[in-house]
């Protein structure tokens, strides 16, 4: 943000949330301690389940994920009573104070929140949750993914597709994942949103959300939303067609994975907490998979003899971001292509029994544009 402003969630030393601004000092990478803002406090009623996340949305409001209060089973009933805030997924604009009376909520509220006008604490996005702590959108489509932690039994994600109004209900406590937990007081189950991925203790303990992959790097991994958990050090990649996921166990490491992160370009990273020294390790793919189908660009060309005669049936092999690899054949005008690439760096090499090519390969880069690579040929 070109303010210096920056927002974070801590818990305070009598054990309640606070959202708080700050503002960068001179030296960027150091915060003026003097500048601190409270936007919200809210009572912690428990140690536990304090949640944590903070995101902005694409629509520039302020995201929270908020926990159950704590305990166990939710003995509160926090997470399915709209008067409170915990247990649930908040939205607000960092600007403006609509509660210019109460010095622990200064902030203003989003006029299309969809407790608005009707019962039900205006800050609220959605309900249901015991301890969403880690939740992300999705760089290209804007979908909400909330990794939702579960009592004794089961771990889940939940998905919110960016066409959502909100106001969704995810279940808790009347269900763990897709099981019932304790349904006093609780509808008819079509009132809930379910996960999209869940699992049992047998796979671990505690899950943490991640982020869908949308970096240039590696195209394979184009798409993917990676989760994973804290106590099993798992990591689990879930893919979409249409609506149905599907989840498959990518990695199981020896981490204590207790966040993922997200850079400027979509790389993914993940953080394995340890002491004294926690280390962050890069997510890459090591498959290779296809160029194509990454991104909107293309490199073409043709290929000729030195006397611009065409030379027709020549393989041009493709080796990309992520080693993906894609092959063509020329035409009879000498003319190939490969479409839909992404941003990245590009090995060209044309083949053909014999015949010998000047240069033998070329290197491109694709960055916000396509690329014309031609290669001249010596077929004797
Ligand atoms: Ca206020
Ligand atoms: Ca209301
Ligand atoms: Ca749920």
């Amino acid at each position: 943000m070109t303010n210096g402003f920056f927002y974070v969630n801590y818990t305070d030393t009598n054990g309640d949330t606070v959202i708080a601004r700050y503002k960068v000092s001179s030296n960027p990478n150091i915060a003026n301690s003097s500048s601190a803002f409270i936007l919200l406090k809210i009572d912690q009623p428990f140690s536990n389940h304090n949640g944590g996340q903070l995101q902005f949305g694409p629509d520039g409001f302020l995201y929270i994920g908020m926990g159950d209060g704590g305990s166990g089973g939710d003995p509160q009933d926090n997470a399915q009573n709209l008067g409170t805030l915990l247990g649930k997924m908040l939205r607000i604009n960092v600007d403006g104070d609509d509660f210019p009376a109460d010095p622990n909520r200064n902030y203003s509220i989003p006029s299309d929140n969809p407790f608005v006008g009707i019962t039900g604490l205006d800050e609220i996005w959605a309900l249901g949750f015991r301890n969403p702590w880690r939740f992300s959108f999705d760089l290209l489509t804007n979908d909400i993914f909330i990794g939702e932690v579960g009592q004794n039994s089961f771990e889940e994600i939940d998905f919110q597709p960016s066409s959502s109004n909100g106001g969704e209900n995810y279940g808790w406590r009347c269900y763990e994942g897709n099981s019932s937990f304790n349904l006093t007081g609780c509808g008819a189950a079509s009132n809930y949103e379910f996960p999209i991925f869940e699992y049992s203790h047998t796979d671990g303990c505690s899950v943490t959300g991640g982020y869908r992959y949308r970096g240039n790097d590696f195209s394979g991994l184009f798409g993917i939303y990676f989760s994973g958990d804290f106590c099993s050090g798992k990591i689990w990649g879930s893919t979409q067609n249409g609506s149905i996921w599907t989840t498959t166990q990518l990695l199981d490491t020896n981490f204590s994975i207790s966040t993922f992160g997200e850079d400027e370009a979509g790389e993914i990273y993940v953080a394995h907490y340890s002491s004294p020294d926690g280390a962050i390790y890069h997510i890459v793919s090591t498959s290779g998979g296809s160029c194509v189908g990454s991104g909107s660009f293309r490199i073409r060309g043709k290929v000729t003899s030195s006397a611009r005669r065409v030379i027709s049936g020549v393989t041009l092999t493709i080796n990309g971001p992520g080693s993906c690899t894609n092959t063509a054949t020329n035409d009879s005008r000498g003319r190939y292509q490969f479409e839909m690439l992404g941003n990245g760096a590009y090995t060209v090499t044309p083949s053909k029994a014999g015949c010998t090519f000047t240069p033998s390969s070329r290197t491109v880069t694709i960055s916000g544009s396509n690329q014309t690579v031609n290669f001249t040929g010596n077929c004797p």
